[in-house]
């Protein structure tokens, strides 16, 4: 039975990739942080057979201390500070767990390895926010990095280092430069939840409006179930490498509001959005689409779901959860 770790084993890809791994017989250790974290619950329900291990990315001895229970195969390093916006209020902070973070991880993989000879492969989340200001179209595992956030800047940290570890000791260490993926079990301060779970709410009468930041972003967005199938696939491979996955459609906020409302029967969706300053960004990315290829290629990966059933479905999903905390049959 192979063994993997899991840090951010409580977010959206956390979950999705341990649910993948159980299938395929894995016996999965998650991290978790904080003394009493409010979505141990959510995680002992939907994947009981997962067992949790406490810790935090900003601890190395904790990370270290895990490492000895787990005795994993593949460490897949998912954990961080994720929500742009708020990593540039919090800028240290998203540094800390998002930067170096990824090097505690590195080291507590490294350290295992060389005192228990273990061989463990580790793959690192990347992102397309790494990608920033974009130098071509699309971007691809050669596009110059430019980074326009804290997070980003952090990620580039952990990107380096993730491929400098692979270089300097010989790790087996990959980098996912994943792009924007969604899923009814995306948090509800990103963009397509955010938007998702308010337009249930105004089709059933909770809610009158949406409020909103920059709507002429564009981003290339995919499902979350199709994007951990591509880390487990990087840690198969026999050579580390770095992949870039996307679905090389790019989509504006603007689409999205029209795809979401649609989803409820509402064709023009003006009277129902307000545009509010405090989520404008101090620098934004414009325009994200990747070209992934290479892992099309090497891998063998290819996103299954298009934006317009992805937003469908989390608008589907919404209406439930909504109609049942209402008590609406
Ligand atoms: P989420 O925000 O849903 O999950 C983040 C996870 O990190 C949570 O489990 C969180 O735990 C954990 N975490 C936060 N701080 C710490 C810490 N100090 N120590 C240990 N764990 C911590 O992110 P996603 O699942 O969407 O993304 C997974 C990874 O992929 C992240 O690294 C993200 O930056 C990256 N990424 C995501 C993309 C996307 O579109 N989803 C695209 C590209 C990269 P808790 O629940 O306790 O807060
Ligand atoms: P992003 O996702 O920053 O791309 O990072 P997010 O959904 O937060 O923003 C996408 C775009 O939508 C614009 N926008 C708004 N965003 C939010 N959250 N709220 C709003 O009200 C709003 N209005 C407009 C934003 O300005 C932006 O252009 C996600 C995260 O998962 C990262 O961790 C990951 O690395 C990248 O995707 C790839």
């Amino acid at each position: 039975m192979k063994r993997a770790f899991i840090t951010g084993i409580t977010g959206q890809d956390g979950l999705y990739l341990a649910e993948l791994l159980l299938s395929k017989g894995y016996k999965v250790f998650g991290l978790m942080r904080g003394q009493n974290n409010p979505k141990r619950e959510l995680l002992e329900r939907e994947l009981p057979d997962v067992e949790i291990l406490t810790g935090d990315l900003t601890d190395l001895s904790s990370l270290m201390r895990a490492m000895s229970v787990a005795k994993p195969d593949e460490f897949y390093n998912l954990g961080a500070i994720s929500f742009v916006a708020y990593s540039w209020e919090n800028a240290h902070l998203t540094s800390e767990v998002t930067g170096m973070g990824v090097l505690n991880a590195l080291e507590a993989v490294r350290l295992h390895m060389a005192a228990t000879g273990q061989q463990v492969r580790f793959y690192q989340a990347s992102s397309s926010e790494m990608f920033g200001k974009v130098q071509t179209v699309p971007q691809d595992e050669d596009t110059l990095l430019w980074p326009r956030s804290p997070y980003g800047v952090a990620k580039v940290y952990g990107h380096y280092m993730t491929i400098n570890y692979r270089e300097s000791y010989g790790m087996h260490a990959s980098s996912g430069v994943l792009f924007n993926h969604e899923s009814p079990r995306r948090g509800p301060e990103f963009v397509t939840r955010k938007v998702s779970r308010a337009v249930a709410r105004i089709s059933l009468g909770l809610q009158d409006k949406i409020t909103l930041g920059n709507l002429d972003a564009q981003r290339d967005w995919g499902f979350a179930g199709d994007y951990v199938e591509a880390m487990w696939l990087m840690l198969q491979q026999d050579e580390p490498d770095d992949y870039v996955i996307s679905t090389g459609e790019t989509q504006s906020i603007r689409v999205l509001l029209d795809h979401a409302f649609a989803a409820v029967g509402i064709h023009d969706w003006s009277s129902y959005v307000e545009l509010d300053e405090r989520f404008m960004r101090p620098a934004e990315v414009d325009l994200l689409v990747g070209n992934s290829a290479k892992a099309q290629a090497k891998l063998g990966w290819k996103p299954t779901v298009k934006f317009p059933e992805l937003i469908a479905m989390m608008v589907e999903a919404d209406l439930v959860e909504q109609k049942e905390l209402a008590g609406i049959k």
